[in-house]
Formats: C-alpha cells, structure tokens, sequence
C-alpha cells in the first residue's frame, strides 16, 4: 500500500484488466512491466485481405482517370509530386513507380555514401520540406540522403489527392491523334499503359499478360537516365516517331549539367513534360553525378509548367 492509499496491487491488476482486455490502452505507457495480459484487437485473416484489396480497388478506381500521372518516384518525380500536390489540392495526382520501393538513386549520395549534397540554391527545396542540412557556403549538405527521401516520400504520401502505385510499371504511353500542319502523325499523350512490375519481367516467357491504363491528360516523365528502366517514355516517344532521335546523355560536368536539367524541364511532345536525368537523354545535356539540386529544382519546374499547361 503506498503512502496515499492506494494499493499498488490492486491498482495494476485493473490496469492490466483495462489495458488488456480490450485492447483499448490510452498510451503505451500503461504497458510498462504489464505485459503478461496483453492482447491485440481481435481479427479475422479475412478481414484483412478484404481491407487491403477493397482500398487497392478503390485506388484503381479513382485514378483509372487521374488529372496528372508522374511516372517514376525518384528524386525529381517525388519532388514534383510534392510541389504539385501542395500547390493543388483539388487535382488527382497518380505516381507509378516500378520499384517495390519508392527513391530511386537517392538513398545515398553518391558511390555507397551516405551525405547528400545539394547546390545552393536547392537549399530553398528543403527549407520548404522541412530537412535540416549543414549550410557549406556554395552548396548544403543533408546528413543521409535517406533523411532526404524519406522526409520527402513520407510528406507526398500524406497528401489525400496523391495515390503512389509502386512495383507498377508503365509499358507504354495513350495517344490521341493530334495532328499539324508540320506533322500530320503527331500525338498527344493521354495518358499510360501500366502493369504489375512482376508481370512486365515476364512478357518473355508468359503470353496473355495485357496491360492496364490510367487515362490522364498530363504526364511527366521522370525515369531517370537510360539504364534496365530508365528513359522510358523518351525511348517510346523515338520509336513513335514522335521525336527524331535522342541527343544521349553527356559525359559528367557538374558545373553545366545542373542548370541545363533544369532549364530544360518542359512539355517535350503536348502532354509530356519530361524532367530530372530523363531529360539528359532527350537533349543531350551531361550528367551531374552526385548532386542532387538539380532533380529537385526539376521537380518544382516541372510542376510550374504542368500547371501552366493544366490553366491553359
Ligand atoms: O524505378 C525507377 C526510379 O525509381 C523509375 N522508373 C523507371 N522506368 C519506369 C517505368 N515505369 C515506372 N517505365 C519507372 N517507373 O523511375 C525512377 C527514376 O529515379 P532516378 O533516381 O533514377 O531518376 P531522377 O531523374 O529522379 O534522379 C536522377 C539522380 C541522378 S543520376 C545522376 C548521374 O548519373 O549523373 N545524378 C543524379 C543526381
């Protein structure tokens, strides 16, 4: 019995008894040295599967007409859906990434480490993400790239109108005819062919996989430089004929490739505004190598021009 009465045995059986019984603890601190009646909240394996599937449904669902697709969640896609979705939340943003995990090449710096540098003034990208960095004069750097990614891919998710679908692969583009006076062939993409990332691995050796769509009027394409993946729609957008040839990505030169990544971030055909290092294969802009401003400026740039293109 302690000094005020209260019965100390007493007292922690009905805790125990409040906490356990039905899973209704307040705080985790009522578990402290209280463990032996604990239980969680009762389930139903089906009520899991029935959960899960329903809102993946319903997600399709939604964005089977979605008002901009981003193809890609590496540092310049996830960058543009941040600007993008906090800028409007009145817009339906898909993004279909083919990684099970989301990030791309920025969960390091550069080589295996772990620093992230960014040139000033990228600096302003993480003032406004809320990632803290060390100011170094010309350039910031960020502690661990992953402190980055996640910070970033953690605020995009939580934006309601965004619906990341990752281990999704777009295969292909939706054209609409679109023709001019210069090119009577040419398109406008309305959108992507996508498929399970499992499935799209495996075209070769199973038949009858087809794909599934998401109609959008705007996509950009982040995919990075060429590469197993990367480059994707730019890639399809020669063997459409929509663009000539691709200029191929330069050499690395860190103090022009930045800039021209992004100032170069555009509509390239109507409905396709590319951005980040896919970008480098279009014009044939060099490399940066590891720093990451320039996909993160990108990203911004590239929501100002869909949003430019979305007013019109
Ligand atoms: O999985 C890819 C990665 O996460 C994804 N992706 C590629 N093709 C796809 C497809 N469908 C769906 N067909 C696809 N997703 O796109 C993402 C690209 O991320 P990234 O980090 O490779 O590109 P980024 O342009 O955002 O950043 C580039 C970072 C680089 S590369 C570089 C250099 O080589 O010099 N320097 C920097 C900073």
């Amino acid at each position: 019995v302690l000094g005020n009465g209260v019965d100390l045995k007493k007292s922690l059986a009905v805790k125990a008894a409040s906490v356990s019984q039905d899973g209704q603890a307040k705080t985790l601190a009522e578990f402290e040295s209280n463990w032996d009646n604990f239980t969680f909240a009762p389930i139903r394996e089906s009520q899991v599967s029935r959960a899960m599937t329903r809102r993946y449904f319903q997600d399709l669902d939604t964005y089977a007409e979605s008002d901009i697709v981003i193809v890609g969640a590496g540092s310049c896609g996830l960058s543009t859906a941040f600007m993008l979705a906090s800028k409007r939340p009145d817009l339906k943003i898909a993004i279909v990434e083919a990684g099970v995990a989301p990030g791309g090449g920025a969960w390091l710096g550069g080589q295996l480490f772990s620093a992230m540098i960014m040139r000033k003034p990228a600096q302003l990208f993480l003032n406004e993400l809320g990632v803290p960095y060390e100011d170094d004069g010309d350039w910031v750097t960020v502690k661990h790239a992953a402190l980055f990614t996640s910070t970033l891919l953690s605020k995009v998710l939580q934006f309601p109108n965004v619906k990341l679908f990752n281990a999704t692969t777009v295969e292909d583009l939706i054209t609409r005819p679109a023709p001019t006076r210069k090119d009577p062939n040419a398109v406008r993409i309305a959108g992507v062919v996508t498929n399970w990332t499992l499935v799209s691995m495996h075209h070769d050796d199973q038949s009858c996989m087809d794909p599934n769509t998401i109609n959008a009027p705007l996509v950009i394409s982040t995919t990075g430089h060429d590469g197993p993946f990367g480059a994707f729609s730019v890639k399809r957008l020669v063997s459409m004929l929509q663009i000539e040839k691709l200029g191929g990505m330069r050499g690395l030169d860190m103090r022009t490739a930045e800039d021209a990544i992004v100032k170069r971030t555009r509509e390239v055909v109507p409905g396709l505004i590319v951005g980040g290092m896919e970008l480098s294969e279009v014009d044939g802009a060099n490399r940066m190598g590891p720093t990451f401003g320039a996909m993160a400026l990108s990203g911004v740039k590239a929501a100002e021009e869909a949003l430019n293109v979305w007013d019109e």
